[in-house]
């Protein structure tokens, strides 16, 4: 037995800071007799990392002895940014710790400073998961992540003169302090190769190149609870014995190190350029590497806790979550386990297989979704490219025999694309809809879009395997941490903190919206945070902003659909109209600071030159000594999870405005309600239930229907569609060069004609416009009332409750995982 170590304890303040000391010499990756403030977070993390193992042990421990049903959440994506702050605040040891830090001579708050993001994913999809694996170890689930060990993460942006640029993002330079390396958890993971039949007809995959996966845990710890799970991350790489010693001594260097360099590659970064062959290979290694990796950890796990294995058993200790269709190379690569080690029948492996796992949806967009050419994919994976075409053999027979009328429409269905037969594609969100036994979308809307247009023939078969789970977010990291002074306030008018783990008790503020005193405490929290974000802005990008104007953020990744260009069109209206003002009318507007943050993927060139315009945009209106004590425009650079946990609690107004129907829910919508700020917003995703719960007195809506969307787009083709002057203004404004002479006449003729830049303004831009601007309007006519703005924002806290993550998790387990707590005793 492993002998017990005390914990560091709340009150002992003393016992930490001896503790951190000892972690600054003996746990160092510095030089000794330095003990500055890099050293200083190192030691503090190092110290916290020893509670977090001991719980981790004991938690998994625990899992062992009782033997439940575990549940593992597999996502090439989580975006777990900082965690020291969460850690000792889930551990209830923030106060411990800044008290040590103090009496060792820095601060907490500079000593956290030091910490770079663990930014492993993109945007909602990968901060979702991360929020979930918060929820799971918070509600004592017995839980698992699995991910991958990206070494740069997905890159850093840097604003210059030409825009955007991206430069690897180093979140390994100086290793992480979070985790811890598993020399005995490796697996092998083979690529290419061939299937070869035995003489009883049992296939079997052998040959090709064989690389090793590397475990790597980061330990999550829940809050109020000593459950401690695992984000599991698996790195490439290759065994001492396949570096060819004799080659390298031939003075053949480069031939030696070349599967090294391939595993190398696999795990350097996140969603790699995918336009050549290299790099959709590439990509597809990535997902198999997860895949492959976890199940064979699963299964070791699932047979270590028996004796005889009835493998019937598994789908009652094992549910698979896939999130989105990045790791549905699960499916097949079960079968193929099943099938070929385990010697199980076709039958019995699919029984097993869609029993075991469940998909989720996170995008209606069809270029979203995910389509792998066969002959990659035959290559790479031969044999997984058998079983998908028998499952995609067994879906046609299944069809004619129960559903011939859906014959006719069964090539758009099939998993297999065959439509062009230069380019036959396997259709990986298909294959997750055939195999899995629960799809699920993210928002009510979205579930319902794809029950009834993007899945509606696979929901005729199988209304049963369709639900909804409703997004949701942590509130620890996203209210409770992030937002101290606000938190203090919230537990102080509900008499109890029970909220941070029951949201729901947020709608016990709805009572004291309009009381004046809570108002102006409401105000002042709020007012900190926006100097504090003010503070941020001014050090780390060199902007000046004034937080007495009103803070108006849109953070999100840069995409049309998302339309941050909708939100700069309109900025360069105000910025036209408040020029042309006199200095009296111009006193009388609520002056605003306008915020934008995000990334534009790398090859995505419209998203680039929405960027280079916000930046273009505010270059001329914060210069101009007439219009910038009314109107900032800030580009804030490189957002990430701290940026968000910096800029949602400074936030007044936040725009969550895509075009109906192609937001899948949107989560930062959810943390900026939760943080009292208020949404201009259109009827999509989440909003719509976010409106329903905050009371739609308290949204500024406006914008076009999912409904009558494609009617609307089918107007605009037919050139029914008659533009708002102001619309035609603001364009002619750009073209007249106001912003500089950057080439906008893509972005610009993507909003008219279908001239093969846009879809002739699909997103709807022209059409939301007019609506838009009404909109922004109520927003400034409402802000002028400040009793009115803080019972609004009051009441958009007291509405959130349904949008916490526990919420959403207890429902996946309920719902979808049939699993059940196991806490730590
Ligand atoms: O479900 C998490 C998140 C949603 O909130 C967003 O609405 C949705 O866009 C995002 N989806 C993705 C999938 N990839 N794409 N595109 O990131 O998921």
């Amino acid at each position: 037995a492993v002998p017990a170590i005390a914990h560091p304890t709340p009150g002992d303040s003393f016992g930490v800071a001896a503790n951190i000391v000892y972690h600054s010499q003996f746990s160092s990756r510095f030089s000794p007799f330095k003990f500055e403030v890099e050293q200083a977070f190192y030691a503090t993390a190092a110290s916290v990392k020893d509670a977090l193992v001991q719980r981790w042990n004991e938690t998994y421990k625990h899992f062992h002895e009782e033997d439940p049903k575990q549940v593992y959440y597999l996502s090439m994506e989580f975006l777990q940014g900082r965690a020291l702050t969460n850690a000792i605040g889930n551990l209830g040891l923030s106060d411990a710790y800044a008290a040590a830090l103090t009496k060792l001579g820095h601060d907490l708050e500079n000593v956290r400073e030091q910490e770079k993001d663990a930014a492993l994913g993109n945007g909602g999809l990968g901060r979702l998961a991360s929020c979930f694996l918060d929820s799971m170890a918070t509600l004592d689930l017995p839980a698992w992540g699995y991910g991958l060990r990206y070494k740069y993460g997905l890159f850093k942006q840097i604003i210059s003169s030409k825009g955007q640029e991206e430069y690897a993002e180093d979140w390994l330079e100086k290793s992480s302090p979070w985790e811890i390396v598993r020399h005995d958890v490796t697996y092998p993971v083979r690529f290419f190769g061939e299937v070869q039949v035995d003489s009883d007809g049992r296939r079997k995959w052998i040959g090709g190149e064989v690389m090793q996966a590397l475990a790597y845990d980061i330990p999550i710890p829940g809050y109020n609870t000593k459950n401690t799970i695992s984000l599991r991350i698996w790195e490439a790489r290759v065994p001492a014995e396949d570096f060819d010693l004799y080659a390298f001594n031939a003075g053949k260097h480069e031939e030696a190190v070349q599967l090294q360099l391939k595993a190398d590659q696999i795990c350097s970064v996140l969603y790699p350029g995918d336009s050549t062959e290299d790099g959709k290979l590439l990509r597809l290694k990535q997902q198999y590497m997860l895949c492959s990796a976890s199940l064979q950890d699963i299964f070791s796990r699932f047979k270590e806790r028996r004796g005889a294995i009835s493998w019937d058993e598994f789908p009652n200790k094992v549910a698979v979550q896939l999130n989105d269709t990045h790791p549905t190379l699960a499916i097949p690569e079960l079968m193929r386990i099943l099938m070929d080690d385990e010697g199980l029948g076709w039958d019995q492996a699919w029984n097993i297989t869609s029993s075991t796992i469940a998909y989720t949806n996170h995008t209606v967009l069809p270029e979203a979704l995910e389509k792998w050419s066969q002959v990659v994919m035959a290559k790479l994976l031969p044999r997984h490219m058998e079983i998908i075409a028998e499952i995609d053999k067994r879906f046609q027979v299944l069809v004619a025999r129960t559903r011939p009328e859906l014959e006719s429409k069964l090539e758009a269905l099939q998993v297999l694309d065959n439509s062009n037969p230069e380019k036959k594609l396997v259709r990986m969100a298909h294959l997750c809809v055939v195999s899995a036994h629960s799809v699920n979308g993210v928002a009510e809307l979205h579930s319902e879009i794809l029950k009834k247009e993007l899945f509606s023939d696979f929901y005729s078969l199988w209304p049963e395997k369709f639900n909804n789970k409703t997004n949701g977010v942590t509130p620890r990291r996203w209210l409770r941490f992030c937002s101290p002074e606000l938190s203090a306030i919230i537990t102080k008018w509900l008499r109890t903190d029970k909220w941070v783990t029951n949201l729901d008790l947020l709608s016990g503020l709805r009572e004291f919206a309009e009381n004046k005193q809570l108002q102006e405490e409401w105000n002042a929290a709020k007012l900190a945070n926006k100097v504090r974000f003010a503070d941020y802005l001014l050090k780390v990008v060199g902007v000046e902003v004034n937080p007495q104007t009103l803070f108006d953020i849109q953070i999100k990744r840069i995409h049309e659909y998302k339309r941050q260009l909708l939100n700069i069109l309109s900025v360069i209206y105000r910025y036209k109209t408040i020029k042309e003002m006199s200095p009296e009318e111009r006193a009388n507007t609520v002056p605003r600071t306008v915020m934008f943050g995000g990334k534009a993927f790398a090859t995505y060139a419209q998203a680039k030159r929405i960027v280079k315009l916000v930046t273009d945009v505010g270059a001329v209106v914060n210069n101009d000594p007439n219009v910038s004590p009314h109107l900032k425009v800030v580009f804030i650079p490189n957002y990430n999870v701290t940026v968000a946990e910096l800029a949602i609690p400074a936030s007044e107004l936040s725009q969550h405005i895509s075009t109906a129907g192609m937001e899948a829910s949107g989560t930062s919508n959810m943390k900026f309600a939760l943080n009292g700020s208020l949404i201009i917003g259109t009827l999509d995703g989440a909003n719509i239930e976010i409106r329903e719960e905050i009371g739609e007195d308290n949204f500024f809506l406006f914008g076009a229907r999912a409904d009558d969307v494609p009617r609307l787009r089918k107007e605009r083709e037919q050139g029914k569609f008659v533009p708002d002057p102001r619309f035609e203004e603001v364009k002619d404004f750009i073209r007249s060069k106001a912003f500089g002479d950057f080439d906008y006449e893509p972005l610009l003729e993507a909003l008219e004609g279908d001239t093969g830049y846009g879809r002739g303004d699909y997103f709807l831009v022209g059409q939301d416009f007019p609506g838009y601007l009404d909109a922004q309007d109520k927003v400034d006519e409402t802000y002028k009332n400040r009793a009115k703005w803080m019972k609004m924002s009051i009441l958009s806290t007291a509405g959130s409750g349904k949008f916490s993550s526990d919420r959403t998790i207890s429902q996946y387990a309920n719902e979808i995982w049939q699993v059940g707590q196991c806490r730590v005793p």
